[in-house]
């Protein structure tokens, strides 16, 4: 029996996060990328108006990125981080570190944003275990919060669709989500009301006792579920909370890190410090899977003690630290240095929530949000037909060469860094149109 038919087909590949007949029935391949242009099967330049999954925050393409993996592999292919090391780990971790804020300077890696969340919140357990207080074992998420889809990061996840199926991690509770259309609509930037939302996070403290919780998990602002940027005054509060609580306070940076608000993580941006960063995607451009955890030195010291021949943490990946990764890592950060990225996208900001915000009045626009280089534009449902209009207006975009993201009926815009005020003109008439039709 030959094999031909299947390989040539869409079949074998189970997509992620697609419905995989509707896909396949009518494919939307991606074949080459470049800067700020994808290329599609058929020829047509499609503008990317999502830096790939919120990642590729340098643009496509990059030289420097490709030669530095390219001179790795030669170098050192692979190399096993338990009990050996290799240099370029190290280095990646010290450059990470040295750009996160605060004293948030040791570095766990894996090699994805779910690990990181899940390492995080095994640092969380663990880390009160070492101090002797092993009794707080509860994790706090949010609704409406994406943490990836290990088992700790869908269990304080908030995503019904996500959770449905699987039991979760017992111990965990959920703040509310941090968003109200009807006092929020067509905020620029932070919402003004919403702050005293943070005080939820009181009363599931009087309801478990703090002695029973680890930790509290928040995107600073949340990506996947369509664009919810905290109201002012809320992380501070968050924060205040936590400490008086000794809960750890974990900050999932998957999306916010490495330039998304223009500056290198939220947490500086909001000026509020928390115990750990999640971060993955922007690290390594996205070219090679690399995510991790920066985690407060106290956090680190709390874990060495006990003989010094013994495993501190029982925790790690066969990939924690990859040459490659690391190699693409160290690239990245170059590139994100030397083009002044971050300050970069801060002074393109205005610029952007202009055009963003241009949009409203079209039909069925219902609400736009935005914050550094990211915008969210909530529509309308089709009665009966939740997310078809959004998913419509993705499809068209497509068709006329945007590249933008969908989730219910929000379309979210998150481009690379390097974008030019043309191409956001260019992204957001594009959107105009479309938006005209659906
Ligand atoms: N945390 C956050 C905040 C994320 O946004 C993850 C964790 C998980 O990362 P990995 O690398 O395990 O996928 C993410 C991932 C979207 C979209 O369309 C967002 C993500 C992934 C895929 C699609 O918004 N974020």
């Amino acid at each position: 029996m030959s094999d031909a038919p299947k390989r040539n087909s869409f079949e074998c590949y189970w997509m992620p996060f697609t419905a995989n007949r509707q896909f396949k029935a009518q494919p939307r391949l991606l074949e080459s990328a470049e800067g700020m242009y994808y290329r599609s099967s058929d020829g047509r330049r499609i503008l990317d108006g999502t830096a790939g999954l919120w990642c590729v925050n340098a643009g496509h393409g990059r030289r420097e990125i490709a030669e530095a993996v390219h001179r790795q592999v030669l170098t050192l292919d692979y190399a096993p981080t338990f009990q050996m090391g290799h240099p370029a780990a190290f280095e990646a971790a010290s450059r990470i570190a040295a750009l996160m804020p605060g004293d948030l300077d040791h570095v766990f890696f894996g090699n994805s944003g779910s690990e990181a969340v899940d390492t995080a919140l095994k640092i969380a357990l663990a880390y009160h275990r070492m101090r002797g207080e092993g009794g707080r074992t509860r994790l706090i998420g949010r609704e409406r919060g994406y943490h990836g889809v290990g088992f700790g990061g869908v269990s304080v996840g908030g995503i019904a669709a996500n959770r449905k199926l699987y039991a979760g991690i017992p111990g965990v509770d959920h703040l509310p989500h941090t968003f109200d259309l009807a006092r929020q609509a067509f905020s620029r930037g932070q919402p003004d009301w919403g702050a005293e939302l943070a005080d939820a996070l009181e009363h599931i403290i009087a309801l478990h006792d703090p002695s029973t919780i680890a930790a509290v998990i928040v995107e600073p602002m949340a990506g996947s579920t369509g664009v919810l940027v905290p109201p002012k005054g809320y992380l501070e509060r968050l924060k205040a909370i936590c400490d008086q609580n000794n809960l750890l306070l974990i900050f999932d940076e998957v999306i916010t890190g490495f330039g998304r608000l223009g500056m290198g993580f939220a947490a500086e941006f909001f000026g509020v410090l928390p115990d750990m960063i999640c971060f993955a995607k922007g690290v390594t451009n996205g070219a090679v899977p690399m995510g991790g955890v920066a985690v407060r030195k106290p956090i680190y010291d709390a874990f060495m003690q006990g003989p010094e021949s013994a495993i501190e943490f029982a925790h790690g990946y066969t990939y924690s630290g990859h040459p490659l990764a690391a190699a693409a890592a160290l690239a990245t950060l170059d590139i994100y240095r030397d083009e002044d990225l971050f300050p970069r996208a801060a002074a393109l900001a205005p610029y952007w929530e202009d055009a963003a915000h241009s949009l409203k009045g079209l039909p069925n626009v219902i609400d736009i949000r935005n914050l550094g280089l990211v915008a969210g534009i909530e529509l309308a449902p089709v009665a009966g037909k939740p997310g078809a209009r959004a998913f419509d207006a993705f499809v068209k975009c497509f068709e006329r060469g945007l590249l933008i993201r969908q989730t219910a009926d929000i379309l979210a815009l998150s481009p690379p860094l390097i974008v030019e005020k043309p191409q956001i003109d260019a992204m957001f008439g594009t959107l105009s149109e479309v938006l005209k039709t659906c």
